[in-house]
């Protein structure tokens, strides 16, 4: 009896993630193998860093994940594996957001956690009696969790494999997130001693620095929690990065606590210098006026900063690119992220969208935070599209970068990870905007049988650093030819247009 999990590719256009430093394994499916009899083969394949064959993957059970980027290549997958007669059981965030969608795919979809579900989905499958859909009523404990298989992962070349979850759910209810209405709106646990016991584990399998990547959106919801994880870590001398909120700041000897546990950078959710963008999103308690005090207090603790921002809300006008860029560099975050305000299904914001008629795109494998699929307030998609882009290639030019690794000479270890890591940033944004740009001709065959190669390398624009976004081309904008989606699978949802961009 064999079991293949399958992570589809994020982006079909980008293909194979090339650069090491951006690739990070899934969790959920070596969760879903170790709720799986042991005496079962299974396999697990990573689109997103390895070439595969249908043919080669074939298996009596194929499990596959999905975002929503990775929707539509999930089915495509789940077409091909079911032709060779395959069961095909997908679930994800996605699936579990649109349940009814996915299960035209699939002969079994799970709704929720793995945890609750797939020793059923599995027993059913033996039994030959599989049901259409799987869900749960609670969400599942988090006790007693078998250690995810992350030996599956062997000879795949992440850069490290050490991801590991503490807690799901999150208290606050940000309007474009997915997490709070999927995990729920108050925090889960793992009791502590299972957690340090797994991460012992994974660092006895590590060769030489055991490097922890955590997957909590907040690794700080939990206060107490939290400090007690911290102390218990310090022994342990792991080094570790993760995700949280500003407030880290504001908590009493917090910051010295992590600094000791081995933490060396976190993501943080700025997301805008706009108050009244921060309103919008629900996330009032930020304060854009102290975020560069706030930063420079995690900076004298020795943690690096990648700050997250968002582009696109209604508040937002034409400027919002410049004052960003010009904002991330003043706070002095070691890296940024930026994206453009995509409205997930199943989030509140995708509701209001739609209420308001203004998603004008519904092709799932463009909901990767990198394109437009609606209709800003103050600006055109067109504009959003093109300040994206600008904002990546100005905040990572090459001038700032060497600004932001010379600024970093006090804490000087940090000078070569962060110079690796912006240029790699730098790379990796040029060379998709590159890809997208040679898109914007019509026609890309849809992906069939492999992943796709990523696309052919090519130099951006060199107008690079100099602060100020240059004006759009007035004969491209008043031709009014709608952004091209580059490559639209037979499987996806319909896409609708806005009247705007109707031919
Ligand atoms: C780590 C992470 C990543 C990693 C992905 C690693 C990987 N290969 O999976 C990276 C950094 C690559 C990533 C990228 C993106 N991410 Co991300 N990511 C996360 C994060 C923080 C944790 C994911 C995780 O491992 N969770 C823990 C596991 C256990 O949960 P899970 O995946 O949901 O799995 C459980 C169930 O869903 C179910 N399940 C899942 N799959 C399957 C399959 C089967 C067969 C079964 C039975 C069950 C099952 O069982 C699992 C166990 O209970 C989540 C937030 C979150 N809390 O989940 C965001 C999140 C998933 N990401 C999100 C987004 C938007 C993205 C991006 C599109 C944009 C971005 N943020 O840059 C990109 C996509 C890539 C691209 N286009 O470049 C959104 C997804 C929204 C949506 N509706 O799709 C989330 C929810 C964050 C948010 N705030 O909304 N991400
Ligand atoms: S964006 Fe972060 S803080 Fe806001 S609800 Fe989502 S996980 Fe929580």
């Amino acid at each position: 009896m064999k079991l293949t999990l399958i992570s589809p590719v994020f982006n079909r256009n980008f293909g194979l993630t090339t650069q090491k430093i951006f690739a990070f394994p899934p969790l959920n499916l070596p969760i879903v193998a170790s709720l799986t009899p042991p005496n079962v083969d299974v396999e697990l394949v990573d689109e997103n860093v390895e070439h595969w064959d249908y043919d080669k993957k074939m298996a009596d059970l194929v499990g596959i994940t999905a975002m929503t980027a990775q929707a539509p290549r999930a089915y495509e997958i789940a077409a091909e594996m079911r032709k060779r007669g395959a069961k095909v059981v997908l679930g994800g965030i996605h699936p579990t957001t649109l349940p009814e969608e996915a299960a035209l795919h699939a002969d079994a979809v799970v709704v929720g956690e793995a945890e609750a579900l797939w020793p059923q989905v599995f027993e059913d499958f033996s039994k030959n009696r599989l049901q259409k859909i799987y869900s749960h009523t609670t969400r599942p404990s988090l006790k007693n969790l078998p250690i995810p298989r992350r030996e599956l992962f062997d000879r795949k070349g992440y850069l490290f494999e050490n991801t590991i979850q503490m807690f799901r759910g999150c208290k606050f209810s940000c309007s474009f997130c997915s997490v709070w209405r999927f995990f729920g709106h108050s925090y889960r646990m793992r009791p502590l001693d299972e957690v340090i016991t797994e991460i012992e584990l994974l660092k006895s399998r590590s060769r030489g620095v055991c490097l922890l990547g955590f997957l909590d959106d907040n690794i700080v919801g939990e206060e107490q929690y939290s400090a007690e994880l911290f102390r218990r870590l310090v022994p342990l001398k792991v080094l570790w990065v993760g995700q949280a909120t500003l407030d880290v700041v504001d908590m009493p000897g917090m910051l010295p606590l992590m600094q000791k546990s081995g933490c060396r950078a976190l993501f943080i959710g700025l997301e805008s210098s706009n108050p009244s963008a921060l309103k919008e999103a629900r996330k009032k308690w930020l304060r854009p006026d102290e975020f560069q005090t706030k930063v420079k207090m995690l900076h004298d603790h020795g943690i690096m900063v990648e700050g997250a921002f968002i582009v696109g809300f209604d508040s937002d006008e034409e400027t919002v690119f410049e004052e960003t860029v010009e904002f991330a560099d003043r706070i002095g975050v070691d890296a940024a992220q930026f994206s453009i305000l995509t409205p997930f299904p199943g989030t509140d914001h995708y509701m209001r969208l739609e209420r308001e008629g203004r998603i004008f795109d519904h092709d799932w494998s463009r909901y990767g935070v990198d394109e437009v699929v609606f209709q800003p307030k103050r600006m055109s998609p067109e504009k959003l599209q093109e300040g994206y882009h600008w904002a990546w290639r100005e905040f990572y030019s090459r001038r700032k970068i060497a600004k932001r690794v010379l600024r970093a000479y006090k804490n000087w270890k940090s000078m070569i990870p962060l110079l690796i890591f912006q240029t790699q940033y730098r790379t990796l944004m040029r060379h998709r905007e590159a890809i997208r740009k040679q898109l914007s001709a019509p026609i890309i065959a849809p992906v069939s049988g492999v992943a796709p190669e990523a696309g052919v390398w090519a130099s951006a624009s060199s107008a690079e650093g100099r602060g100020r976004m240059p004006q759009r081309d007035a004969s491209a904008e008043s031709t009014g030819t709608p952004l091209r989606r580059p490559c639209f699978s037979p499987v996806s949802s319909p896409r609708r247009r806005s009247p705007s961009s109707e031919p």
